[in-house]
């Protein structure tokens, strides 16, 4: 047996209840393979990969708190911290029903060779609750924050772990957060990203997920000789990946003719509206179906998800698995000819095989939503530094680092003999860093 295969059948042995997280280091592992071959001996004799699939360690405890009817309830909290190799851990907070320690595994692993593809000084972890936001009032949503860092706060710092965040967690929630950290702790710190601008946050943070996901799909498009100019896209999701991918390939001369929530999902042919989006979901936080009240022309198909709508390229910015085989096989009949990914694995192992057999361009979550924790990690610099950048500062950066990423994951798979196969590319050229400082560090 490989060693790639020995060390993934003693994590099955280990965690069989955590599908999720054996789904990604599969993947993950299963495309190391020819780094690890390159290097078994050294990787073996140190124990490598056995370290690198456990987290560092993991923090759970309750978090009670009262809705406003006076109601007493208890959800679950969670941070993985995962590996600090090249940096304090650093990953978002998820609040959503679906939450689960398995879930949290596996985008940590995912968050650390992530934030390694950025070049930046930061670790991997990922964190969260099975708390439900929506539905929620504000008063009920602070009471859930402040108890939740109540716990959370011993174990974060401006140079240990610096949380921020995703679905279900926004500017709102990191300003709970944030407030309550600062109390308890008596630090005025860059511990969270994605703060307010009033209170050390950094400009184009918001954007940095959405428009970087679109620079580097700019960049893969362009290197196979075509143009995001005139082209049709379908988006999912409505959040904050969602919104600003869409303001950006706007921008950029696309068309982007869906996007999505859990309850269905918007056609408009004449282009989503970017203003009345933000309306709905930043002001009003309604569902997307109200959307299709208000755009004349727009269609909402409940229970629904996109992938059935003609397009040239897709960006999925919802969940994981949010496509499977069958809907990439809809995508590929419909001309889809290259998906980049803006959420945290939403295509499903069928459906990264069907992309591939079919040759079509496709870029895996760690490289092309690596913008967002980029721009945190710009945020963290700006805290240190008691300065605030420029908005064309900081995007400028963000494309330089968007760039940057698309060359070396595009070298390492031409280096590796798998050329134009992005998957292979994004993990070996995360992958590669963090083996050399796991290596340099000793038995950690
Ligand atoms: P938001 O909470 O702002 O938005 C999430 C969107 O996805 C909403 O439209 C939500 O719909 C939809 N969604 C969430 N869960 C499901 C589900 N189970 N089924 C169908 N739709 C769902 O989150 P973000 O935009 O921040 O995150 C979206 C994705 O991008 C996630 O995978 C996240 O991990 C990833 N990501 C986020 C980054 C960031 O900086 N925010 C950085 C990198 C990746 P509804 O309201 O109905 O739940
Ligand atoms: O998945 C992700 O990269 C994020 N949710 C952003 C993490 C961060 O620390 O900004």
């Amino acid at each position: 047996m490989s060693y790639v295969a020995e060390v993934f059948e003693n994590l099955k042995a280990k965690h069989p209840n955590e599908p999720e997280f054996l789904e990604a280091a599969e993947r993950i592992l299963s495309s190391l393979d020819p780094i690890v071959e390159k290097n078994e001996d050294v990787y073996r004799k140190n124990a490598l990969l056995e370290r690198f699939v456990e987290p560092e360690r993991i923090i759970t405890f309750r978090v009670p708190w009262t809705d406003d009817k006076g109601v007493n309830h208890v959800n679950l909290g969670y941070r993985v911290q995962f590996n600090s190799a090249i940096g304090p851990y650093k990953g978002g907070l998820r609040f959503h029903p679906s939450v689960t320690q398995s879930i949290l595994k596996f985008l940590g692993m995912e968050q650390i060779l992530k934030n390694s593809l950025t070049g930046l000084p930061i670790g991997g972890g990922k964190g969260g609750s099975d708390f439900d936001p929506h539905g929620k009032s504000d008063a009920e949503v602070m009471r859930f924050c402040q108890s939740f860092m109540t716990e959370l706060f011993k174990y974060i710092g401006k140079d240990t772990d610096v949380p921020a965040g995703d679905i279900g967690v926004g500017g709102r929630e990191v300003g709970y957060l944030y407030g309550q950290y600062k109390r308890l702790t008596g630090l005025y710190e860059g511990v969270l990203t994605g703060k307010g601008l009033s209170f050390g946050g950094s400009l184009a943070r918001p954007e940095a997920t959405g428009y970087g996901l679109v620079y580097i799909t700019d960049e893969m498009v362009k290197a196979a000789g075509k143009t995001l100019e005139g082209t049709t896209i379908a988006v999912s999701g409505s959040g904050n990946v969602a919104q600003y991918a869409i303001q950006k390939a706007t921008e950029l001369g696309a068309k982007v003719v869906t996007c999505s929530d859990s309850n269905g999902y918007v056609y408009d042919p004449n282009g989503i509206n970017f203003d009345v989006l933000c309306q709905i979901k930043q002001v009003e936080r309604a569902r997307i179906s109200e959307y299709a009240k208000r755009v004349p022309g727009s269609e909402y198909h409940e229970g629904e998800r996109p992938w059935g709508v003609k397009c040239d390229i897709a960006l999925p910015c919802a969940t994981q698995n949010e496509i499977n085989g069958e809907d990439a096989k809809k995508l590929l009949a419909n001309g889809c000819w290259a998906v980049a990914e803006g959420a945290n694995m939403p295509s499903d192992s069928d459906a990264i095989d069907a992309y591939l057999a079919a040759k079509i361009l496709y870029m895996p979550a760690k490289a092309s939503n690596a913008g967002g924790v980029a721009v945190s990690a710009l945020e963290m610099s700006q805290n240190s530094e008691r300065l605030s950048w420029t908005f064309e500062e900081v995007d400028g950066k963000l494309k330089d680092i968007m760039t940057n990423i698309y060359k070396n994951v595009a070298a390492a798979a031409k280096k590796y003999g798998y050329e134009g196969n992005f998957v292979v590319g994004a993990n070996i050229a995360g992958f590669e860093k963090v083996a050399d400082a796991m290596l340099a560090q000793g038995l950690v």
